[in-house]
């Protein structure tokens, strides 16, 4: 089959967010080479890219991002689930971003902490290459990932995630739990993987990322998406939604974000990535 020569915009924006994550361009090339491009085409780009040269995408002129805004934002400013009624504070078009107040009670905070804190290890983003995980200095944090319904207090959560986004808890990676000390960040980023790179056996893309913080930070620790101006200051309970991808099958490139350095105190959030899938979570 003849091996890939162009690269989109997409994929380019990626592959320059995921550098800034120190993923190392060998590790990606040989990612893009596994997936079908030449090999001389991707180690050239790789190279441009790291190089800061200009490189010429598909996509010519941009592709704009059909914005669809999901189903819980369409509920009004009270949303309800079996269990809590839940204020949306602010609502964010572009990148679609939905700041809620109370998702979590302080008690539901301190103890998914208390369950985490004996399990905390060095952070991993996947290695696009290999599809494993790997350290990577780019996130600093710790963290530790439930399994699904580990525990009920993690299967009330997650019942409620589901009930306020709609996409069933089975779509969801395990509840994930980060701790920030001073100076520690989570470098921009995208929560989607590039293009045909999601693995269908586990879901699929992610579509939406429901992020709650547990705990207040004494400075710093803002969740920022730098594309709308938009910095989230933790407060315990609160937590966002937001969602990247749309029925025509494209991603939010607007959603780039990061976690800034904690500079007084710590930080704690759960995560919870949502898939398109179910997830097979054996
Ligand atoms: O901790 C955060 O604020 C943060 C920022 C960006 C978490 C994530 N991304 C994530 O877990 O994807
Ligand atoms: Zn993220």
């Amino acid at each position: 089959m003849a091996k890939i020569m162009q690269i989109s915009d997409e994929l380019k924006d990626w592959i320059v967010s995921t550098l800034k994550n120190d993923v190392s361009p060998i590790a990606i090339a040989n990612a893009l080479i596994k997936k079908g491009f030449d090999n001389r085409f991707a180690y050239e780009t790789l190279f441009k890219i790291v190089g800061n040269e200009a490189i010429k995408t598909t996509d010519g002129e941009q592709v704009r991002y059909n914005n669809e805004v999901p189903g819980i934002g369409r509920k009004g400013n009270t949303l309800y689930t079996s269990d809590s009624e839940i204020k949306v504070l602010s609502k964010n078009e572009k990148p679609f971003v939905l700041h809620l107040d109370n998702v979590l009670s302080h008690q539901e905070c301190d103890e998914i902490i208390g369950l985490s804190k004996s399990r905390l290890e060095p952070s991993r983003v996947v290695d696009t290459a290999s599809g494993e995980e790997r350290a990577a200095t780019g996130r600093t944090s710790k963290g530790m990932a439930f399994h699904i319904r580990e525990n009920e207090l993690v299967a009330r959560i997650e019942r409620r995630i589901s009930e306020l986004t709609g996409f069933p808890t089975e779509n969801g990676e395990g509840l994930q739990v980060l701790n920030y000390g001073i100076g520690e960040e989570y470098k921009s980023h995208f929560d989607f993987f590039p293009p045909n790179m999601a693995d269908v056996k586990k879901g699929g893309q992610r579509v939406g990322t429901f992020l709650i913080y547990l705990n207040d930070v004494a400075a710093g620790g803002e969740t920022v998406f730098p594309k709308a101006g938009l910095s989230i200051v933790p407060k315990k309970g609160t937590g966002i939604y937001f969602h990247y991808a749309n029925e025509d099958g494209q991603f939010d490139r607007l959603s780039v974000h990061c976690s800034l350095p904690v500079t007084v105190g710590e930080k704690w959030v759960a995560t919870k990535w949502i898939r398109q899938n179910k997830i097979n979570h054996e």
